[in-house]
């Protein structure tokens, strides 16, 4: 039986990505960072199949224990801080978690089994920022314009830098926007599908945003993580831009997710300066031909359905935990 270790397995990606590998078979080992109540939302259902530790990218010998006690066979680093405004207010701590963290995880496995351990790290269109290049692809120049991409650039070159200087097994999948109804809901998508479920139910009167113009190329993240499993299944390490290869706006979320249960935006959006960030990315749109190609892998749920099933994910969860009584349906 394959053994599978999994940083930031409480994570959006890290909740799926455990489904993923039991369902092939795997014994899955999570990291987990202490803290002083549970926060297994999001793998509350996996706790029974799958192994957690504690340990913390910040703490090296903490990283080492976790690998000498599994022996795996393979390595996803998808913990990070991996929200982009928190990385203007805590850039040092970004750098730590985001870019530092990943040269930890790999010396942990260099001084294990440098040999038996593949590594996949969680790099990011966030790297390619001010893009040079439309569409971006793995060749693409990196212009990144905030301290988590720049954090993430750093991620990327230590893990080639690993590959090329000791011969591991190192890939860095640089993947676009991924979403889903776990989507942490800070993030844009799920902000929206929360606000137009609560406006909804009545249980709010309006959405608040920063920049409508901006465009993403946003998948499901239940595609992207059998993405990252296919990379470390090849003969040879290498790197990969995952992506649907099609871009929508902040606006056209919106008007999707309103069109879901037949309201008007533009009478709940308000834009609020507040939320503009000190620097944007303006355009993300990505080319996964190589993947397509190399991996076989393709994207299954496309814009419309995404954006559907986590307006309907949300209703229903505000239908099952509000009180009838509470609600006045807009
Ligand atoms: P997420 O939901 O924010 O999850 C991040 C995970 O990292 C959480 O489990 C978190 O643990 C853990 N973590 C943070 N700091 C840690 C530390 N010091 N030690 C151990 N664990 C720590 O992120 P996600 O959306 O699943 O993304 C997974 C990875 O892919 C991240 O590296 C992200 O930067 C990258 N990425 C994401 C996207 C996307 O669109 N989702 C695209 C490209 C790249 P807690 O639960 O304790 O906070
Ligand atoms: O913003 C705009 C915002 O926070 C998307 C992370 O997973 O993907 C994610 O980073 C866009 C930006 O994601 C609001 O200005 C407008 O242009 O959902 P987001 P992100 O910054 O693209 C990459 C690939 C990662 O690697 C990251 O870890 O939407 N936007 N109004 C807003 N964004 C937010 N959050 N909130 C708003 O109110």
């Amino acid at each position: 039986m394959k053994k599978a270790v999994i940083t930031g397995v409480t994570g959006q990606d890290g909740s799926y990505l455990a489904e993923l590998l039991l369902s092939e078979g795997y014994q899955v080992h999570g990291i987990v960072r202490r803290s002083s109540t549970e926060n297994f939302e999001r793998i509350g259902h996996l706790t029974d199949r799958i192994t957690l530790h504690q340990a913390d990218l910040l703490d090296q010998s903490s990283l080492t224990t976790v690998l000498e006690e599994v022996r795996p066979q393979e390595v996803y680093n998808l913990a990070a801080q991996s929200f982009v405004p928190t990385s203007w207010k805590q850039p040092v701590l970004t750098t730590e978690f985001t870019a530092t963290g990943v040269t930890r995880l790999l010396e942990a496995v260099r001084q294990v089994d440098p040999k038996g351990i593949r590594v996949y790290q969680a790099s990011s269109s966030e790297m390619f920022g001010k893009v040079q290049e439309v569409p971006q692809r793995e060749q693409t120049p990196f212009y990144p314009r905030s301290p988590y991409g720049v954090a993430k650039v750093y991620g990327h070159w230590i893990t080639v830098n690993y590959r090329e200087s000791y011969g591991m097994y190192c890939v860095s999948g640089i993947l676009f926007n991924h979403e889903s109804e776990r989507r942490g809901k800070e993030f844009v998508t799920r902000k929206v599908t929360d606000g137009v479920a609560k406006i909804k139910l009545g249980l709010a009167r309006e959405l608040r945003l920063g920049n409508l113009d901006s465009k993403r190329d946003w998948g499901f993240a239940g595609d992207y993580v059998r993405a990252m499993w296919l990379m470390l299944q090849q003969e040879a390490p290498d790197d990969y831009v995952i992506a649907t290869g099609e871009t929508h706006s902040v606006r056209e979320l919106v008007q999707n997710a309103f069109d879901c249960v037949g309201l008007d935006w533009k009478k709940y959006v308000v834009e609020d300066p507040a939320m503009i960030r000190p620097a944007e990315v303006d355009l993300l749109i990505g080319d996964p031909s190589k993947a397509m190609k190399v991996l076989g892998w393709k994207p299954q749920v496309t814009f419309p359905e995404l954006v559907r099933r986590m307006v309907f994910a949300d209703l229903q969860r505000y239908q099952r935990t509000v009180p009838v009584e509470t609600r006045k349906a807009a």
